[in-house]
């Protein structure tokens, strides 16, 4: 441990629970709960725990999940039986329902136990937030933002960030939605679709033929139907492969600070996708996590209460690695992680951290291929531009 101490200044609240760890979503499913057990493992390993509230979370209750999702749908979830995943593509299933049951949300043993665990710490650290006992509120397992209100997607099953944010609507004004995942965030954004209390942006790799979910284009911000009241309230940021450190925090800093005076929020949700670093298995951006936490570290500086969020992360040691440092980002200790986030491969301080054998990756090994960047700065500045504009309609 490296005497890390007690924070000045933000109470930081740690919202977990061991059962979310166990489940597998099958053999080479992308989606690896144990990446929490990576997490939780660092941020223990550094003395981490010492300066938080650790709370152990239980289950979200049924009335808990049908605040948002329909009795329908968490009734079927709630009995269905595991099956093993179709090899058949084309023929699924014909009992299944819901988007349920193919190879992206495949039913695996204990998913109810899963998803309601995965609600419940989410709705905690909201909880928490509500009644002042925390600044920062910090659930990893959750940030499920694909979950529709009848409808599994994208590896999401409940959307854990939709239930918070409702719990924070209870005591909150108005409430900040941030997505750094690499994917659009489409279930949390259709969801308050009507509403002018909850502001989503969302920050993605936009592709609508060849990248799921295919939707959030720049000119998408809400129905503008018949006095919808949400409408301007979604931002999107499209983005291409490879962009960089620099360019990811010149445009989050451009868009969340114009958001945030615009609709002065009294709560941010923040979504911590680690899919969005370099290295992912299916991201390709060209993130480290000095930029990813950037975001962490912006909006902690705001000094507006705060939900972190997981979501999505799928090379388990580089997402460990981002949540943990985005841990000691909360917490205002993060130079105690700096040295260890990338040791270049030729430090001589290197070898003191490979022990059992165990070397550590080099920086090509956690960077993987790298990519091309295709975000001309030219794109960059038009997105600014394009939110600037939207923000005129929207008034705290
Ligand atoms: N096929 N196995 C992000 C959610 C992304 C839809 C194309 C499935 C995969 C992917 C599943 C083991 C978050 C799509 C993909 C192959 C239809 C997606 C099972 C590999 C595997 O090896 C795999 C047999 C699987 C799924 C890749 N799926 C990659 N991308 C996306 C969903 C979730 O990060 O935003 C938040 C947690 N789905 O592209 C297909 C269209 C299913
Ligand atoms: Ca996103
Ligand atoms: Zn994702």
């Amino acid at each position: 441990e490296l005497g890390i101490t007690a924070p000045k200044g933000y109470d930081v609240s740690f919202h977990y629970n061991v059962q979310m760890e166990k489940h597998h979503f099958g053999q080479t499913h992308p989606m690896k709960p144990w990446r929490l057990v990576l997490t939780k493992g660092l941020v223990t390993s550094y003395g981490m725990h010492h300066a938080m509230k650790n709370y152990t979370t239980r289950a979200a209750t049924y009335d808990e999940l049908v605040s948002f999702h329909s009795q329908d749908y968490v009734n079927f979830l709630g009995s269905v039986a595991p099956q093993p995943t179709p090899l058949d593509v084309d023929n699924p299933n014909p009992d299944l329902r819901f988007n349920l049951g193919g190879s992206d949300c495949p039913l695996f043993e204990g998913l109810y136990d899963y998803c309601s665990q995965s609600g419940g710490a989410s709705l905690d650290a909201a909880r928490k937030l509500c009644a002042k006992q925390s600044d920062i509120a910090v659930a990893w397992g959750g940030g499920l933002h694909h979950a529709k209100r009848s409808e599994a997607s994208g590896f999401c099953y409940i959307n854990d960030i939709v239930i918070a944010i409702l719990q924070l609507l209870r005591v909150h004004k108005r409430v900040l939605y941030i997505d750094i995942d690499v994917h659009h965030g489409d279930g949390v954004e259709e969801a308050f679709f009507s509403s002018d209390r909850v502001m989503t942006v969302s920050f993605h790799k936009y592709d609508p033929h060849t990248f799921f979910p295919g939707t959030g284009a720049l000119e998408d911000n809400g129905p503008k139907s018949e006095h919808n009241p949400g409408a301007h309230h979604a931002i999107n940021v499209p983005l291409n492969d490879g962009i960089t450190d620099e360019q990811y925090q010149w445009l989050f800093e451009r868009v969340i600070s114009q958001c945030v005076q615009k609709f002065q929020p009294e709560a941010i949700a923040l979504q911590c996708g680690a899919d969005s670093l370099a290295g992912d298995r299916l991201g390709k951006f060209n993130l480290l996590v000095q930029g990813h936490s950037s975001c962490v570290d912006f909006c902690k500086k705001l000094g507006i209460p705060m939900i972190l969020f997981g979501g999505g992360g799928y090379t388990p040691r580089n997402v460990a690695r981002a949540w943990a440092y985005e841990t000691a980002v909360a917490i205002g200790q993060e130079e105690k992680m700096a040295s260890t986030v990338y040791i270049p491969d030729h430090a001589p301080y290197r070898q003191r951290f490979e022990y059992d054998g165990h070397l550590l990756p080099s920086i090509e090994q956690i960077l993987g291929e790298p990519r091309q960047n295709r975000n001309p700065q030219k794109k960059l500045l038009e997105i600014v531009q394009h939110v600037t504009e939207q923000l005129r309609f929207v008034a705290a």
